[in-house]
C-alpha cells in the first residue's frame, strides 16, 4: 500500500473510532534517570530500553536468551515413598509432622541464583554542549518506535529506535537537520563476563558466556555494533568507534546465542559470530526507510486488530508521568487506562512472538544479572498472568510460546512425576526457566505444589475455545491436558474423614496457617486445599469437553468422570468465607497477596453469579477479607482482584482496584511493579479491562457461548467504543455504546456458530456462518 493512501485510511480510522495516534504515545519532557523510566522496545526476542540522554544516552539491551546455566534441581528419587505418611498426618490432624516430612523427604535444594541476564548496553557519548530545549521523548505504541528530539545550539536532533522483527536487529537511527552535526563515541558493555573487540572500522563485537560471579557457567552470546554514518569520519580504537562530524548515522545491533530451546543441554553449535555478522551483512544492504516500514506493517498487523476509545481521552499534551500522577492524587483519566491497555498488547507482541520464548517475569527487559527470582518462568500465577490478554485483546497467535515451553516440560516433568512421586503423567512445580527443570524445590510453603502444569494446561483448552482450531484441540490441546491428568489421577487419595478425592500434602501457594491444637504453630500443607481442587475441576470439565468434541469414549474418559464425580469441592466456612483449606484454619496472614482459592472464579469459570449463585457472596466475602487486610499489595495481586471483580460484575470494585493498581502499583514508564518491576501486572490489568468490558466464559445447558456486553463497565466509561475483542465460540467484537449501555454491536465469526449475547437481563440468540458478521443496535 502506497504510504499517503495507508495514512489517510489511519485517519479513517481514527475518525471511525475516535482515537488519535496521540493517545496511543507515552511521552515525557526530561530524559530518563532510572531504568524504570526509560521506555522499551522488542521483537520478541531482541529488546532494548531507551533512556532518552541528551550528551549521553545509553541503551540497555537484552536477548531473551542469555541465561547462567546449570546446575539446576534434581529431583529426589524415591521421595514418594514418604508422602503416604505425611497424608496420613494430615488426615490425623498432625500437621506440622506433615510439614516437616515433606520437607525433609521431598524438596529438592533449591539451587539458585541462576538468572536470566542483560545482554549489555550500547553507550553513545555524543561531543555535544550546551542547555537543550524542545525536548521530548516517546514511545509510539502503534509504530512501535522510541524517539527523543531536541534542539541544541540551533540544531534538530532526531533518536529513533525499534526492534525488528522482520530484520532481527534493534536499529537506531540518529539524525540531525543540520550537516556535520553528529560526533559520538560508541561502546558496547555488559556488568559481567564479556570481551569487546572492533572488526575494521565500523564494527564492534562483545561475546561471552553469561555465568553468576564465575558460577552457572550458561549461554553463550555474541552481540554486534555495525555503524553506517552519512559523511563525517569514522575510527575504531580499543573496542570503540569514533564518529565525528556525520550527517547522521544508523546503528544496528545483532544478537545470537548457543541456547537450543529444543535441547538446552545440546548448545547449538552455529558460529555465533557469522550468525551476527549475517544478519548485519543482510540489513546494510536495505534502506532504513524499508526496514521501519516492514517492520511497522508487521508490528501494526497484530496490534491494529483491538482499538478502545473510552470516551475522554484526557490531556494529550500533559507527560504521561503527570497524568500518573494525577491518578495518584485521585484523578480519574481514562485516556490514561486505554493507553495501559494498549501498552499491554504492546508488550505482548514485543515479548512472545511465535517461534521465540515466552513472556518471563519481566518480559524481556532486564537489567540485571541477578534479577528478582531470576525472571524465571513463575506457575504459580505469574506466568500464567502474562498469557491471560492473549486471547481475548486478538493476540492468539503470541500464545505460541507458552504451549511449546509447556510441551517442552512433558519429558522432564514426566520424569519427575515418576521419580518423585510415582505417579504417570507429567507435573510441573511453582517455577521453571529455560532449563526445563520440575522438581519441586526449596521451602513448602512454595515448592510442594505439583499444580503448575495443571493450571498452564487450561491455556490450551482456551486458546481452542478462542479460535476453533480442532487440529489444535487433537494434535496439542487433548494430549498435554491427558498428560496432566494421568498425573492428577495417580496423586489424588480418598479423604477417609469424607470419602472424596482429594489432592495433597499441597500448599495453597505460598500461604500458611496456625496447626490446629498446637501454640500457633505455622504449618502450610494441606490434604484438599481450595485451589488443587479447583484446579482439577478446571482440567477433568476440559477434558471431558475436548473428548466430548473429539469423540473419544475410551477408559480414560471414564476414569475422570467418575473422578470428577467424586472429587472433593470448595466449601464455605461458618463465617460465611469460601474456605481457602479444607478445614478452618486460623490463617496467619489474612491479608495475603495470593487469592488462590479463587481460581475458580477467574481465570476458572467453576464459580457464577448465573450459574453457582450460592457461592458468591462466599467470594465476595473472601476478597473483602484479604484487602481489608492489606490484600492486593502486589501489582499481579491487584490485576487478579480487578479481574475477580469484573467477573462478580461489580464495575464500582473493578475500576476501584484497576485505579488502585496505577495508585499503587505503577512506574512512570507504566511498567507495573511488584514492586520491584514484575511485568505480569502489566498484562493482568490489560486483561481485567478487556474482562469488564465483554466476558464469554460461561455456557448455558445446550453448550453455547453466553457472551455478555458490558459486565462490569465503570461510570467513568460512559460512553466509547472497542473493536476487535475476541470471545469464546469463535467470535469478534465491535462494539459502540453510550449511556453506559451498547448501542451498535458488530459481531463476526470465525468458523461459523451460535451463540448468546447477554446484555443485563435481556437475551439475544445467534446463529452465524462462517465468516458471517451481523450488527446488532437494539437490545
Ligand atoms: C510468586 C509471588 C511473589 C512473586 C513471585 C515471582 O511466587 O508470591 O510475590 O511475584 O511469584
Amino acid at each position: 500500500m502506497n504510504k499517503r493512501i495507508f495514512a489517510i485510511l489511519s485517519i479513517a480510522l481514527s475518525l471511525i473510532t475516535g482515537t488519535s495516534a496521540q493517545e496511543k504515545i507515552l511521552w515525557y519532557d526530561k530524559p530518563a534517570e532510572k531504568w524504570m523510566e526509560a521506555l522499551p522496545v522488542g521483537n520478541g526476542r531482541l529488546g532494548a530500553m531507551v533512556f532518552g540522554g541528551i550528551e549521553k544516552e545509553t541503551i540497555q539491551l537484552n536477548e531473551e536468551s542469555v541465561w547462567a546455566g546449570p546446575p539446576v534441581p534434581e529431583n529426589r528419587n524415591g521421595a514418594w515413598k514418604s508422602i503416604a505418611k505425611a497424608q496420613a498426618s494430615i488426615f490425623n490432624g498432625k500437621y506440622v509432622e506433615a510439614d516437616s516430612i515433606m520437607q525433609t523427604d521431598v524438596l529438592s535444594p533449591r539451587i539458585a541464583p541462576r538468572s536470566y541476564q542483560t545482554l549489555g548496553n550500547l553507550n553513545m557519548d555524543f561531543q555535544l554542549k550546551g542547555e537543550a530545549e524542545n525536548y521530548r521523548r516517546e514511545l509510539d505504541l502503534d509504530k512501535a518506535i522510541a524517539k527523543t528530539t531536541f534542539t541544541l545550539n540551533g540544531v534538530n536532533y532526531t533518536r529513533e529506535v525499534f526492534s525488528s522483527p522482520v530484520d532481527q536487529v534493534i536499529v537506531v537511527k540518529l539524525s540531525a537537520d543540520k550537516p556535520k552535526s553528529m560526533s559520538v563515541n560508541l561502546s558496547l558493555d555488559r556488568p559481567a563476563d564479556f570481551e569487546v573487540a572492533t572488526v575494521g572500522k565500523n564494527k564492534i563485537r562483545m561475546w561471552g558466556q553469561a555465568s553468576q560471579k564465575g558460577k552457572h557457567p550458561g549461554v553463550k552470546y555474541e552481540a554486534q555494533l555495525l555503524a553506517v554514518p552519512n559523511g563525517g569520519k569514522t575510527i575504531a580504537e580499543e573496542g570503540n568507534i569514533k564518529v565525528s562530524g556525520a550527517n547522521g548515522l544508523t546503528l544496528f545491533i545483532s544478537a545470537a546465542t548457543d541456547y537450543n530451546a529444543d535441547e538446552p543441554y545440546s548448545p547449538l553449535t552455529h558460529t555465533l559470530s557469522a550468525v551476527c555478522a549475517k544478519q548485519l551483512k543482510a540489513v546494510s544492504k536495505k534502506s532504513v526507510e524499508k526496514m521501519v516500514d516492514e517492520h511497522q506493517t508487521e508490528h501494526q498487523r497484530l496490534f491494529r486488530r483491538v482499538t478502545l476509545n473510552l470516551g475522554n481521552s484526557g490531556d494529550v499534551n500533559v507527560p504521561t508521568n503527570k497524568r500518573l500522577e494525577a491518578i495518584k492524587q485521585g484523578a480519574d483519566d481514562p485516556g490514561l487506562m486505554q493507553l495501559f491497555f494498549q501498552y499491554g498488547r504492546y508488550l505482548l507482541i514485543s515479548s512472545s512472538r511465535p517461534g521465540n520464548l515466552p513472556a518471563n517475569l519481566q518480559g524481556i527487559w532486564n537489567q540485571h544479572l541477578s534479577a528478582p527470582w531470576n525472571s524465571d518462568f513463575h506457575t504459580n500465577i505469574n506466568f500464567q498472568m502474562n498469557y491471560w490478554p492473549v486471547e481475548i485483546c486478538n493476540l492468539s497467535e503470541c500464545h505460541e510460546p507458552f504451549f511449546d515451553l509447556l510441551e517442552d516440560l512433558v519429558e522432564p516433568g514426566s520424569k519427575t512425576a515418576k521419580e518423585v512421586y510415582n505417579c504417570d503423567g507429567f507435573v510441573v512445580h511453582h517455577t521453571t526457566d529455560v532449563w526445563h527443570w520440575t522438581a519441586p524445590i526449596g521451602k513448602v510453603q512454595y515448592g510442594m505444589w505439583p499444580f503448575g502444569s495443571s493450571w498452564c494446561t487450561q491455556h490450551f483448552m482456551e486458546h481452542y475455545r478462542f479460535t476453533g482450531d480442532k487440529e489444535f484441540l487433537a494434535n496439542r490441546a487433548y494430549p498435554i491436558l491427558k498428560e496432566s491428568i494421568k498425573f492428577l489421577l495417580d496423586w489424588l487419595s480418598v479423604d477417609p474423614r469424607s470419602g472424596k478425592l482429594v489432592s495433597g500434602p499441597s500448599t495453597s501457594p505460598e500461604n500458611k496457617f496456625y496447626a490446629p491444637g498446637t501454640d500457633k504453630e505455622m504449618v502450610r500443607l494441606d490434604m484438599g486445599n481450595a485451589m488443587d481442587q479447583e484446579i482439577i475441576w478446571d482440567n477433568f470439565t476440559n477434558l471431558l469437553e475436548a473428548a466430548a468434541i473429539l469423540e473419544i469414549e475410551d477408559d480414560f474418559v471414564a476414569d475422570v468422570k467418575t473422578a470428577l464425580a467424586n472429587l472433593s469441592l470448595p466449601k464455605i466456612g461458618s463465617d460465611g468465607r469460601l474456605m481457602e483449606w479444607s478445614q478452618e484454619f486460623e490463617e496467619v496472614d489474612a491479608g495475603h497477596r495470593h487469592m488462590s482459592h479463587l481460581f475458580g472464579l477467574y481465570p476458572g469459570r467453576q464459580f457464577s453469579e448465573l450459574q453457582t449463585p450460592y457461592y458468591i457472596d462466599a467470594i465476595n466475602r473472601s476478597i473483602d477479607g484479604r484487602l481489608a487486610n492489606g490484600g492486593g499489595h502486589t501489582g499481579w495481586s491487584r490485576a487478579w482482584i480487578i479481574n475477580f471483580f469484573a467477573r462478580l460484575q461489580n464495575p464500582d470494585k473493578a475500576y476501584e482496584n484497576l485505579k488502585a493498581l496505577f495508585q499503587k502499583s505503577m512506574a512512570d514508564n507504566l511498567f507495573d511493579m511488584h514492586p520491584p518491576f514484575q511485568i505480569d501486572g502489566n498484562f493482568g490489568g490489560a486483561a481485567g479491562m478487556a474482562e469488564m468490558l465483554v466476558q464469554s466464559h460461561l455456557k448455558d445447558e445446550n453448550g453455547e457461548t453466553i457472551i455478555q456486553l458490558l459486565p462490569a463497565l465503570p461510570k467513568v466509561w460512559p460512553n466509547g467504543n472497542v473493536s476487535g475483542l475476541c470471545t469464546r465460540g469463535g467470535f469478534t467484537l465491535d462494539m459502540k455504546w453510550k449511556n453506559g449501555n451498547p448501542e451498535n454491536v458488530v459481531i463476526s465469526s470465525k468458523n461459523g456458530g451460535s451463540c448468546k449475547i447477554k446484555v443485563g437481563d435481556k437475551t439475544i440468540s445467534l446463529n452465524l456462518k462462517a465468516g458471517e458478521e451481523q450488527t446488532l443496535t437494539r437490545f
